[in-house]
């Protein structure tokens, strides 16, 4: 058994992005009915999802080569539309989610690929709710008149919309997928962003989710292009071609999957009359048409194959003479250099697409051009014209202005060639493929920020946050974590917090810590914490530091002085009816609730008298009925000091939502950030409002500290 990369852009674009951050590529590696188990390569998991003969047959080439493909071509060729496929389809979208789900890190990015997965965004979503979800389509979608045939057109757009971006080809094909979401589902949209109900009652509901759809037209590894282009081989190539061509004056190329969108028949035609005419002649023109074999076992393209071979042979039997062919003809597969050298050759490229999402050759030819020479023909009907502007630009089911288009081709001076292919090559410069992949994914993972109400702002400093080499994650828990509640023992975390810190404890460098003012006991109960999350208590008094035994963080005079205290309260609680006392970890409270209310203003008078004089640094707090003792002031800040020692952590981020927490955020350090929860005055830089976005906030954080082992 062997493998090998598949060549192409999108592989050049994300290898080194998935390296960096431990990825999974997840996909059907290209053989029927065989089982392989997912292996490492170099950094990267790939992940095999299995599809036996059926499969391909069904929902391989029936109902996305079949349906899909040609619908979403705006019908170039009629679609069909069966059941049995589309239940193939449904089958193998949730495989792939399946596999999707079992390998991605809690709060993961998963970036789907193409219109074969559009149901794979919700079900994943249903699946893994903390991942971050993209998806990316290849093809154009076409406008509602056309989607609105589909008989599965509701179910497509559901499953598209568990994603956070949407991203597609062109400005149009966002317009018309946001279009069809209107018309179908109702959903308010507002330029990029659309409202998508979460709610039990659809679309009663009040809560959304905001998901992007939007263009990100897709780009190649340019400057890999060119620098082969500069290969003295690959130069050398090129004027061979152009010699065993017969060194003709004018070389044209085609290059194109065997694809009935690729209007490969159209330029035939367009060919043909201009050598009819005389317009052009085989002793001057040769095209070079390389039509590689495509989906050799769906009917059209057997059609499409014996239409085209046809033609060509009909041309060459009417126009070749002995020494020059006027179509050279393959169908074959060709190495990137070959490829590369015959772009080099090429003095006119055709590109006639009558519907392409892009046209990734347009562009390769372009940055093979360091020679600022060479005239591209593109089809206003590829994505590529949005972007290749200075490109002669046809219809082409315009013969007529087809044939004139590449008559000027031919003809066009030097230095308006040169201009031109100056102009589209910046285009291409700028925006190469990595840029693209970026632009994405800086608008998912902002995007899911967004979503989750977390600023611009925020983010940015969340970012910066988890670039650092040891963090320190410490949280509040009431009001932070878990919504205050009547009883104090009741209060629980939210949904979703214990994964949130479990992604985070699963990162190098990171440690969780929970700061409350709670005696630990009672946040052990309350909080149910992981074992390595570090706990301190009754506001720094008490630490949990990777030990079973709960510390305390008091110097002996302290313990001295809590013995006293200890004696004085006693007494007089024991000659006073109906007082009681408490032991706090670092002092004690008198409770004065059941006494009757002389005897209880007399304890407490008797308590502050003689404790004030034996213990003159004694704090005191006093409450409804109660006054509280204690031999140490210790504060949230006191807490966070003691475990930014314990971690030695060079950043630490502070959540809190209390008028004690503010001590916390107090102790922060410039580099530090600090998290308020709702409203009221604070030092904190950052402000949320419910706990339910802290655990989002935590989410973003191992994400980002994820994505940042780059
Ligand atoms: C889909 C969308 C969108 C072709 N023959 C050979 C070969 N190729 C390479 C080309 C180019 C790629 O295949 C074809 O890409 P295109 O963009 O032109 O078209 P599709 O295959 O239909 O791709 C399209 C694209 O996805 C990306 O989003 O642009 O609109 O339909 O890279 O160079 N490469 C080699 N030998 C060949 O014989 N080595």
């Amino acid at each position: 058994m062997t493998w090998r990369t598949s060549p192409g852009g999108l592989v050049t674009a994300l290898e080194p992005l998935m390296r960096a951050s431990n990825g999974a590529w997840v996909g059907w590696p290209g053989v029927a009915d065989r089982d392989f188990a997912p292996f490492e390569n170099d950094g990267i998991s790939l992940v095999p999802v299995r599809l036996n003969e059926v499969d391909v047959e069904d929902y391989y080439e029936g109902f996305s080569n079949d349906t899909l493909w040609p619908l979403y071509h705006d019908v170039i060729a009629p679609p069909s539309f069966h059941r049995e496929t589309w239940d193939a389809y449904v089958t193998v979208n949730r495989r792939f989610a399946e596999a999707a789900a079992a390998v991605a890190a809690p709060g993961a990015t998963v970036w789907v690929h193409d219109y074969q997965l559009q149901l794979v965004p919700r079900l994943l979503r249903d699946a893994r709710p903390d991942l971050v979800i993209g998806f990316f389509n290849h093809i154009p979608f076409p406008s509602y008149g056309i989607y609105a045939q589909l008989p599965w057109r509701k179910q497509i757009l559901h499953g598209l919309l568990g994603a956070d971006v949407i991203g597609f080809q062109r400005l149009e094909d966002a317009g018309n997928f946001s279009r069809a979401v209107r018309r179908l589902y109702g959903y308010p949209t507002r330029g990029v962003v659309i409202d998508v109900p979460t709610g039990e009652n659809g679309q009663n509901s009040a809560e959304s989710r905001r998901v992007i759809a939007k263009h990100f037209p897709i780009s190649i590894d340019a400057a890999a292009f060119e620098e082969l282009a500069r290969s003295p081989e690959i130069q050398a190539r090129a004027r061979q071609i152009r010699e065993d061509l017969g060194n003709p004056k004018t070389l044209m190329l085609g290059v194109d999957r065997l694809d009935y969108t690729k209007g490969i028949g159209h330029r035939l035609k367009a060919f043909g009359e201009l050598l009819a005419d005389g317009r052009l002649s085989v002793e001057d023109v040769t095209l070079v048409q390389v039509a590689s074999p495509s989906r050799e076992r769906v009917s059209t393209y057997m059609a499409l194959r014996d239409e085209i071979e046809l033609a060509v042979g009909r041309l060459n039997g009417d126009f070749s003479t002995i020494s020059h062919t006027a179509i050279s003809y393959h169908h074959h597969s060709y190495p990137r250099e070959e490829m590369v050298a015959m772009y080099l050759a090429a003095d006119v490229m055709l590109v006639t697409a009558l519907r392409d999402g892009m046209n990734l050759v347009a562009k390769e030819y372009v940055a093979v051009r360091f020679d600022a020479d060479g005239v591209l023909v593109l089809s206003e009907f590829a994505g590529a014209a949005d972007e290749l502007k200075q490109a002669i630009l046809i219809n082409p089911h315009d013969i007529d202005g087809t044939k004139d288009a590449i008559v000027r081709a031919v003809e066009m001076p030097r230095r308006e060639r040169a201009r031109r292919m100056r102009s589209l090559r910046r285009k291409v410069a700028e925006n190469d493929v990595a840029a693209w992949s970026a632009s994405f994914l800086r608008a998912l993972t902002g995007g899911a920020a967004v979503a989750a109400g977390i600023s611009e702002d925020l983010d940015l400093a969340l970012q910066s946050l988890a670039g650092a080499e040891n963090v320190l994650i410490a949280l509040d828990f009431d009001g932070t974590l878990a919504p205050h509640v009547d009883h104090p023992e009741d209060a629980r975390a939210i949904t979703g917090t214990r994964e949130a810190v479990q992604a985070l404890l699963d990162l190098p460098g990171v440690r969780v810590a929970l700061v409350s003012g709670r005696a630990l006991v009672s946040l052990q109960h309350v909080a149910q914490p992981q074992s390595s999350v570090l706990l301190t208590g009754s506001h720094g008094i008490e630490v949990q530091l990777d030990t079973p035994e709960i510390e305390l963080n008091l110097v002996s005079s302290e313990l001295e002085q809590l013995d006293t205290l200890a004696r004085v309260l006693t007494s007089i609680s024991g000659s006073i009816a109906g007082t009681t006392i408490e032991r706090k970890p670092a002092g004690l409270a008198l409770h004065t609730r059941l006494a009757t209310q002389k005897d209880g203003q007399t304890a407490q008078r008797e308590a502050r008298e003689q404790l004030t004089d034996q213990l003159p640094g004694l704090t005191v707090r006093e409450g409804k009925n109660v006054l509280e003792f204690s031999v140490r002031s210790s504060t949230k800040g006191d807490a966070l000091e003691k475990l930014r020692d314990y971690t030695g952590a060079d950043r630490v981020f502070y959540a809190g939502d209390d008028v004690t927490d503010e001590d916390a955020f107090a102790a922060l350090r410039d580099d530090d950030l600090g998290l308020k929860i709702g409203q009221g005055a604070t030092l904190a830089g950052y402000r949320v409002r419910s706990p339910k976005e802290v655990t989002q906030v935590l989410v973003r954080i191992a994400e980002l500290r994820a994505g940042l082992a780059l």
